[in-house]
Formats: C-alpha cells, sequence, structure tokens
C-alpha cells in the first residue's frame, strides 16, 4: 500500500466527466471550502488533501480532469494513474449522464479489475431541481450496473462533496483488500506447483 513519508495512506482519485458538470467546483468545495459561479474550463489541476475518513488519517491525491479534453489517450493515461474515480456528470444535462457509460467501460477494460471498479457515480447540480433532466432512478440504475454507489451532489450548497470522497476511499480499500486477497491465492498456487515440480 502507498504510504506518505509520515506513514498515511495515500488514495489517488480521478474526476472524470463531461466538460461543465461541475468537477473542479465539487473539488474546490472539497479541498478550499469555496465555489465560484463562473465557468473556467480546466486544462489538469492536482491537489493534495489530509482527510478523515472512518477514523483514520488519509491523504488523498486527486486529479481533476479537463472534460473538453478531446484526446482519448490523456484519458486512458488519467485512468491508468487512478486507483479510485468520482465519475461526475450534470442531472440538468442528459448528454452528460450519456457520456458516462463509455467512461465506466474504459475504466473496466484499461484496470483488469476483478469484480466491482472503485467508482462512484456523482449526479452534480442537485440545487437545479427545476432544470434536472436527469432523474434520480436513471442515476441509481446506470450504476447499479457497474455495482457503484450513486450520491447526487451540489457543489454550490455543498451537499454530498465530503461523502463522496469518503465513498471514493472506500471504494479503494475494497479494490486493494480483493486484489491482496488474490495475489495471495495466485502465490500460494505458484509455491504448491513449485513444490510439486520438486517433487516429480
Ligand atoms: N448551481 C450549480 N452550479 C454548479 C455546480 N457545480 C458547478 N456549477 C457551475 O457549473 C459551471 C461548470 O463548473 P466546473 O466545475 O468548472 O465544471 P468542470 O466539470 O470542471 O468543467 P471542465 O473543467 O471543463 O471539465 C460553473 O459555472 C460552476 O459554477 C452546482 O453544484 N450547482
Ligand atoms: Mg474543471
Amino acid at each position: 500500500m502507498q504510504m506518505t513519508p509520515a506513514g498515511k495512506p495515500t488514495y489517488k482519485v480521478v474526476l472524470l466527466g463531461d466538460g461543465g458538470v461541475g468537477k473542479s467546483a465539487v473539488t474546490l468545495q472539497y479541498t478550499n471550502h469555496e465555489f465560484t459561479a463562473e465557468y473556467d474550463p480546466t486544462i489538469e489541476d492536482a491537489y493534495k488533501v489530509d482527510s478523515v475518513v472512518d477514523g483514520e488519517q488519509v491523504l488523498l491525491d486527486i486529479l481533476d480532469t479537463a472534460g473538453q479534453e478531446v484526446f482519448s489517450a490523456v484519458r486512458e493515461q488519467y485512468i491508468r494513474d487512478g486507483e479510485g474515480f468520482l465519475l461526475v456528470f450534470s442531472i440538468t444535462s442528459r448528454a452528460s449522464y450519456q457520456s458516462i457509460d463509455a467512461m465506466m467501460k474504459q475504466i473496466e477494460r484499461l484496470k483488469d479489475i476483478d469484480g466491482r471498479i472503485p467508482a462512484i457515480l456523482l449526479g452534480n447540480k442537485c440545487d437545479l431541481e427545476s432544470e434536472r433532466e436527469v432523474s434520480t432512478d436513471e442515476g441509481h440504475e446506470l450504476a447499479g450496473r457497474y455495482r457503484c454507489p450513486y450520491l447526487e451532489s451540489s457543489a454550490l450548497k455543498m451537499i454530498n462533496i465530503n461523502e463522496a470522497f469518503a465513498e471514493v476511499v472506500r471504494a479503494i480499500k475494497v479494490a486493494r483488500a480483493a486484489k491482496a486477497a488474490q495475489d495471495e491465492i495466485r502465490l500460494a498456487q505458484e509455491r504448491k506447483k513449485s513444490c510439486c515440480c520438486t517433487v516429480l
């Protein structure tokens, strides 16, 4: 497991989603407790944040990516570098919701994960109820297909922001535990094989 020099476990979180859905607003609300109404498209921003999740001191290494990125190779690199993913759409944009499926599939393909992918689906801008284009049920349905938690958030009203990051950390922990168990089984099988070879 990755640790800081002080011994804190580190979790690499990547935010993905279409341009304008609120990835930077969610990140800035979490890291700096601030919200800006104007839209300034991101190129790429990285943050390191000390936090406490389920009573444990952790360091979050957060990558806020560019939703307007046109090169899929760049997105692939984000995914390879991340351990856990916040997949963000806006509940006011059906198109942003429809983009998520391809991202989930890309994560599945690139991360070679056995079981649940360490991702959270976030329907942001839930304060804009009158502009809603995606229902809560549709959010749950999409997340359920990938066995991920679904949360609706508002960076403006600070709804479910801390929870979203805490859920990603939990998802990464589950993925790490599953990988450790798998590695152990593989190691045991290899030991058994080499032991048999000696006897023969
Ligand atoms: N009402 C409301 N507006 C929001 C919320 N989150 C973000 N916004 C606004 O939506 C616009 C886009 O937000 P950003 O955080 O820049 O979007 P982004 O996903 O980072 O966009 P890219 O960097 O281009 O990928 C900004 O004008 C924000 O103020 C929210 O929860 N509620
Ligand atoms: Mg941004």
